[in-house]
């Protein structure tokens, strides 16, 4: 029945309903099981008390309910003018970010300090760099605005693959990110990393989620960017992720060291992909981030101007 098994979640006159994409179509998860299939986060914990995977979860609820199904275009709800549309797939406790994890990021940000070597030093460093990046009241989802900081002038997309992690802080799944920063404001000095990652709209999720059991723990997915202007392309960038320097598992076990992170946290894990210098985002830009099996991870952007 399933070619990969993408998760979303959509607003509907139901509320937020959870979805599976078969084809051009999401199939409503939550109306198979009101109560465990309401978010992805209870998905996974219902998996993990029940000792199954999150694939066969949702087989066996199709197999209780398979004349039960209630089907929308895929079409119609990745549109923000519409009232039953995407929204982020999951609301994650924490977001957390991995730095310089390909070769593109780290001669990017060699380029926009002055302190040299210290990112260097970082992508060859057997210890990876790891940020907080966030929380679900900063992260947008897909066609909704993220945004720039007012106070910047040198403002990037960072397309980005994001694992995020389950109870006993096993791996899950995957979706798309997009780490937006401020370069200017990194660049000046690499103590202000938090405020050029951590503002309102910093980030962006989707616009689905697939389970490891799918995509396994170490995938190798192309990640294309597209960035647009007055309907113009102006910026077209791609990777594979088996150009990152670590492993998932590397970046995984880092972030959980000593460190109790709550069961639904995203983390991503560093982008290949960098516009050239002097190209910063403007109101109105819209971007687009496209993974393999996640899908496209649309977002227009807004300049905050207002503290
Ligand atoms: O060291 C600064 C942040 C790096 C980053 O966000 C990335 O490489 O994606
Ligand atoms: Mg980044």
């Amino acid at each position: 029945m399933y070619s990969v098994m993408r998760i979303v979640r959509y607003k509907s006159n139901k509320g937020l309903r959870l979805g599976l994409l078969e084809g051009n179509e999401v199939i409503d998860l939550t109306r198979l099981d009101e109560k465990s299939f309401k978010s992805f986060i209870d998905l996974v914990i219902n998996a993990y008390e029940k000792r199954i995977s999150i694939v066969d979860i949702i087989k066996n609820a199709f197999e209780d309910k398979s004349g039960d199904l209630s089907y929308q275009p895929y079409e119609e709800l990745d549109n923000p003018n519409r009232i039953k549309r995407l929204v982020i797939p999951i609301d994650p406790p924490e977001i957390w970010g991995c730095g310089v994890t390909y070769k593109r990021s780290r001669a990017a940000r060699e380029f926009e300090t002055g302190v040299k070597g210290i990112y260097d030093l970082v992508y060859n460093a057997e210890r990876p760099e790891i940020f907080f990046k966030g929380t679900a009241s900063r992260c947008v989802g897909p066609n909704e605005n993220i945004c720039v900081r007012g106070d910047s002038h040198w403002s990037v997309p960072e397309p980005e693959l994001a694992f995020i992690l389950g109870p006993d802080q096993k791996l899950v799944g995957f979706t798309g990110g997009n780490d937006v920063s401020a370069r200017d404001i990194e660049g000046e000095n690499p103590l202000y990393l938090p405020q050029a990652k951590i503002f309102a709209g910093s980030c962006a999720l989707g616009p689905s989620i697939v389970t490891i059991d799918e995509m396994g723990t170490e995938p190798k997915l192309d990640i294309e960017c597209e960035i647009f202007r007055a309907g113009e392309r102006i910026f077209k960038g791609s990777i594979n992720t088996s150009k990152m320097k670590r492993s998932i598992e590397e970046l995984k076990s880092y972030l959980c060291r000593y460190n109790p992170v709550p069961v639904g946290t995203v983390c991503l894990t560093g982008t290949g992909i960098v516009p050239p210098d002097d190209f910063s985002l403007e109101e109105g830009d819209i971007v687009e981030i496209r993974i393999e099996k996640i899908g496209t991870l649309r977002n227009r952007v807004k300049r905050k101007t207002i503290l």
